[in-house]
């Protein structure tokens, strides 16, 4: 799919959209063993983390990364499978008088299932740098690396209450920005593919920095998988131009 015919289709890419399993963007992702996020019955279903629960220290304990990814994560599919379900049920017997409920319960578990499963992908045990294209965009988008890392640490540590601080591509302006989002679906910019998400919610950090939230951000960036988001973008630009 060239750039025109993706912008045409109407291919909304946001987090807080289902993908259908059959859509490009989910095959090329699965393809290439990115993000994995039904399962072969089309139902929400947990991948594996990409590493063991302690792979991550020092840097995030290995009880907070089981409590977050068993307990949050899980918990957001389920909520999305069932979400699902009761919107089925209202259509099925034509009381649609619940349906909006489900609908938003909906947009909140799978857009949390999504930005989880990009968040696992997008850490690792040992600093790394952006490279290549990615490192190109960053600087013709945001000036410099370390300006884009100050921009996107002080909008991840001042989201209000629990929220993300998100970097993706917006393919209609062919531009990297920078989102601020709250609760997991709110603040989008219809469109944008996430390329790295930084969980600001007080279950992420809570064990080890308490209240420090600035703290948790600042360490947070000494772990991040630059090379994961790279690939993120490459596959982004695949499928819009
Ligand atoms: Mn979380």
């Amino acid at each position: 799919m060239n750039r025109n015919e993706f912008l045409k289709s109407g291919l909304i890419l946001g987090g807080a959209t289902l993908l259908p399993t059959s859509s490009v963007f989910s095959q090329n992702l699965s393809e290439n063993k990115i993000d994995l996020l039904v399962d072969q019955d089309g139902n929400f279903s947990l991948m594996a983390l990409p590493y063991s629960e302690s792979f991550l220290e020092p840097f995030m304990d290995a009880e907070t990364l089981h409590l977050h990814y068993a307990f949050h994560h899980g918990g957001a599919v389920k909520g999305a499978n069932k979400d699902l379900q009761m919107i089925k049920k209202a259509m099925d017997e034509n009381n649609l008088e619940t349906v909006d409920y489900w609908t938003k319960k909906l947009s909140y578990h799978l857009s949390s299932h999504v930005l989880h499963t990009i968040f696992w992908t997008n850490l690792t045990n040992k600093p790394t740098n952006p490279s290549g294209d990615l490192l190109k965009r960053i600087e013709k988008d945001f000036g410099s690396y370390d300006k884009l890392k100050m921009y996107l640490a002080k909008t991840s540590k001042d989201v209000d209450g629990n929220g993300w601080g998100i970097l993706g591509y917006q393919p209609y302006t062919d531009k990297l920005t920078i989102l601020q989002c709250e609760n997991h679906e709110k603040l989008t910019q219809w469109g944008v593919i996430p390329l790295l998400v930084i969980d600001v919610w007080e279950h992420a950090y809570y064990l080890k920095f308490k209240n420090k939230r600035n703290d948790f951000v600042d360490n947070l960036f000494r772990i991040i998988n630059w090379d994961n988001a790279s690939q993120r973008l490459e596959t982004a630009l695949k499928l819009t131009r």
